[in-house]
């Protein structure tokens, strides 16, 4: 109640806005994506991430006045971007099932893009393997199938974390998997971790889908997740979560 209160004011105050994370080709380390990642400056200016005010996206009010507020967000930076001649590819967006049943989602991300006039070819929606917990699989599929159609991309999050994370290929359109970062801090040579992350591989190839890898810290996950013939990740070693100005200055580098 009282996540739900702090986030409530923050909203009404602009305390509220997109940070995003580098997503890099683990060969040449060149940023082709970022994952937006809601963040909530308090009054003394220290900012909470997502993870500490998670309770409040609980009230379907507030968890859908932050999704509307990140997409106007996200349209409008992109925006800026584009206007700077820098060659954003596509900008993640998290959401979830809240989104798709009380958010009208579809109509918001259409208002927002076209708001900003930004192609929905520049957002990855990314869709966590726990919003199919709870038997809404065939409504947010048909939802992520329309907007597929509309043009957006769509991720898989969260890879390999939840109950059924076979079968959710087989349900929607996928175009990327994004392997959960629980994979990435367990690898080592021969570990079930690389094995595994070896056959996500194998069926995102065959599937025609493309794999990012998450959490990546190191230069040896880098080494390893490059043998295993994966081409994409994000993670600390790449940059963290930063705000949309410190952003710009990173993709004029
Ligand atoms: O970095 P961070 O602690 O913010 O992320 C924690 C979790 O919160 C992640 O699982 C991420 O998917 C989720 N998250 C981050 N930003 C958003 C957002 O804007 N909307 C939703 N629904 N989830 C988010
Ligand atoms: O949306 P998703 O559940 O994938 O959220 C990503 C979460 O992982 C966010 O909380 C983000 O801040 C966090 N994160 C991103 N990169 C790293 C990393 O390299 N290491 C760790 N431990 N966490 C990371
Ligand atoms: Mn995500
Ligand atoms: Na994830």
């Amino acid at each position: 109640i009282n996540a739900v209160r702090n986030v409530d004011s923050a909203l009404t105050d602009g305390r509220i806005a997109a940070y995003y994370q580098p997503i890099a080709r683990l060969d040449s380390a060149e940023i082709v994506g970022l994952e937006a990642l809601v963040r909530m400056t308090d009054a003394e200016g220290s900012v909470t991430t997502a993870g500490e005010f998670a309770t409040a996206f609980t009230d379907a009010k507030i968890a859908s006045r932050v999704t509307e507020t990140m997409l106007k967000q996200v349209a409008e930076d992109i925006r800026r971007w584009l206007d700077l001649g820098i060659p954003v590819q596509h900008v993640g967006i998290n959401v979830t099932t809240g989104d798709f049943r009380h958010g009208n989602l579809q109509d918001k991300i259409e208002e927002c893009f076209a708001k900003a006039n930004v192609p929905l070819k520049h957002i990855l929606l990314e869709v966590s393997e726990s919003v199919f917990m709870g038997g809404s699989d065939q409504f947010v599929a048909k939802a992520v199938r329309v907007l597929r159609d509309k043009g957006l991309l769509v991720a898989l999050d969260d890879f390999g974390t939840g109950f059924a994370s076979l079968t959710h290929l087989m349900s929607f359109p996928v175009d990327i998997i994004k392997i959960d970062q629980s994979f990435v801090a367990s690898l080592a040579p021969a570990s079930a971790s690389s094995i595994i992350v070896a056959a996500i591989m194998d069926i995102a190839t065959r599937l025609d889908m493309r794999v990012v890898a998450e959490g990546i810290e190191t230069a040896e996950q880098v080494r390893q997740l490059c043998e295993l013939g994966c081409h994409l990740g994000q993670g600390y070693h790449f940059g963290k979560p930063a705000s949309a100005l410190e952003t710009t200055l990173l993709l004029q580098e």
